[in-house]
C-alpha cells in the first residue's frame, strides 16, 4: 500500500449543550478529520484533541505541525507501505509523545488498509459483540436541579450508566442527589479529570458510601504513585484516564494498584493497535476496562465501538449516541436502541463523512502530504 495524499479537514460542529468539566467548558467540537488516499483505498480518522491543551498537552494546531513536519515525513520515507499500518508506530517511535496525532494518522491508514481487504475493524481487533451498552458522561451543571433533569433525560433515552463530572465544590452533593433520586441500583461513576490532590483523600473517601463503580483520574496526570496511595485510603475503585499513555503504563499502574479499572481511549495511547494491547494487559490481570470518549463525531465514534466489542470491555463506556453530542453528525447518526449502539460491520471503520454535511461544517482544508 502506498500513501498518495493526506488531507486535513478542519471542522467545527456545535454541541447540543455546553459540556463543562473540571478543566473547561466546550460548546463546539472543533477539530480536524484526516483523509488519506492510498493506491488501493481511502481512509478517514478524527483527531481527538481540542484547540486548547486543557485535557492533555496536545492541541489541534500543534497536531497539524507534528503530523506535517515529523510523522508524515517518516511514514513517507518507508520503502512501500507494505503491510501498512503495522509499520507506522515503529517508524514514528522516535517522535516523543503526541499519541493523539499518531493515533489520527494510524487510524486513517488502518481504515484504508482494512477497506482494501474488505475487513471491518471489529473483525480485525477481535470483537465478540454485535452491540455495546452505552453510558453517558454528564457535565457539571449550574444547579443540582438542572443536573437531575439532565440525568433523567438520559435515563429516559435508555442510557445504562451515568458518569458525573466532578470537581472540588461539585462532588458529594450531586452524587448524593442522583443516588437519592434514581436509586442505589443505578450504575454510577464519577470523573474528576485530575482536579484533586492526595490532601483530598479524606474528602474523596466520603464518596465510598454511594457505591460508585469507580472514580476516574482524581489526581494529577501521570502520578501513579499518588493514585496508588489514594487507593489505599478509599474503597471506590480508582480508574485511570489521563495517566495511561501505553500498555506499559497500564501494566505499571496495575502492578502498583494505582488503578482497579482502566478507561481505554485509543487516541490517548497512540491508536487502536496499542489500545488493544492495553485491553490485553488489563484482561490478563482481570482488570475491567471500558471505552472512553472525546465527544467524537461519528468518524471517531465508529472505531471506538469496534474496540468496545472486545471481551475485556465489561463495563459500559462513554460511547454515547450521536444525538447526545450533535443535532447533526458528519456521518449517518449512531442511534441508541435499547441502551446499546451497534458495532459497525462494514469494511474499515465502517462509516464515512456525508459529503454535503461535511462541507457545511468545514472551516478549511489543507494537504499535509501529496
Ligand atoms: O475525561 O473522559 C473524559 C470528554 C472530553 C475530554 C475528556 C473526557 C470527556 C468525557 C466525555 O468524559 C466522553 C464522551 O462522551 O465522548
Ligand atoms: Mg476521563
Amino acid at each position: 500500500m502506498k500513501l498518495e495524499r493526506v488531507e486535513l479537514v478542519h471542522v467545527a460542529i456545535p454541541l447540543v449543550s455546553p459540556f463543562r468539566t473540571s478543566f473547561g467548558t466546550m460548546t463546539t467540537k472543533d477539530t480536524f478529520l484526516l483523509h488519506v488516499v492510498t493506491d488501493t483505498a481511502e481512509g478517514w480518522s478524527e483527531f481527538a484533541g481540542d484547540p486548547e491543551p486543557l485535557y492533555c498537552s496536545e492541541f489541534v494546531a500543534g497536531a497539524e505541525i507534528v503530523l506535517r513536519d515529523f510523522l508524515l515525513p517518516r511514514v513517507a520515507a518507508l520503502p512501500v507501505l507494505g503491510g501498512a499500518v503495522a509499520h507506522l508506530a515503529p517508524a514514528t517511535a522516535g517522535i516523543k509523545g503526541h499519541e493523539l496525532a499518531k493515533a489520527a494518522l494510524e487510524t486513517a491508514v488502518l481504515d484504508a488498509e482494512l477497506r482494501s481487504y474488505g475487513m471491518s475493524l471489529a473483525t480485525y481487533l477481535g470483537a465478540v459483540r454485535e452491540r455495546v451498552p452505552a453510558g453517558v458522561s454528564v457535565g457539571i451543571h449550574r444547579t443540582i436541579a438542572e443536573l437531575l433533569d439532565a440525568v433523567e433525560g438520559y435515563l429516559a433515552e435508555g442510557y445504562v450508566r451515568i458518569k458525573l463530572k466532578i470537581e472540588p465544590g461539585w462532588d458529594l452533593e450531586p452524587v448524593r442527589a442522583v443516588r437519592a433520586r434514581f436509586g442505589a441500583e443505578l450504575p454510577l461513576q464519577v470523573d474528576a479529570n485530575t482536579a484533586y490532590t492526595l490532601a483530598d483523600a479524606e474528602h474523596l473517601r466520603r464518596l465510598d458510601e454511594f457505591g460508585l463503580l469507580l472514580i476516574e483520574e482524581p489526581l494529577g496526570e501521570n502520578d501513579l504513585y499518588a493514585h496508588a496511595r489514594l487507593q489505599q485510603r478509599i474503597a471506590t475503585p480508582v480508574c485511570l484516564d489521563e495517566s495511561l499513555h501505553s500498555a506499559r503504563d497500564t501494566a505499571s499502574a496495575i502492578a502498583m494498584d494505582a488503578c482497579r479499572v482502566v478507561n481505554v481511549k485509543p487516541a490517548r495511547v497512540g491508536g487502536y493497535l496499542e489500545a488493544r494491547r492495553v485491553h490485553d494487559v488489563a484482561y490478563a490481570h482481570g482488570v475491567p476496562v471500558w471505552c472512553g470518549g472525546m465527544l467524537e463525531t461519528g468518524i471517531g465514534r465508529a472505531p471506538n465501538l469496534a474496540l468496545a466489542a472486545l471481551p475485556g470491555f465489561t463495563l459500559p463506556g462513554d460511547t454515547s449516541a450521536s444525538g447526545r453530542y450533535f443535532a447533526e453528525d458528519v456521518t449517518e447518526p449512531f442511534v441508541l436502541v435499547d441502551g446499546h449502539l451497534p458495532v459497525p460491520r462494514a469494511p474499515g471503520i465502517g462509516v464515512e463523512p456525508l459529503p454535503e454535511v461535511l462541507r457545511r461544517f468545514t472551516e478549511g482544508r489543507r494537504d499535509l502530504y501529496v
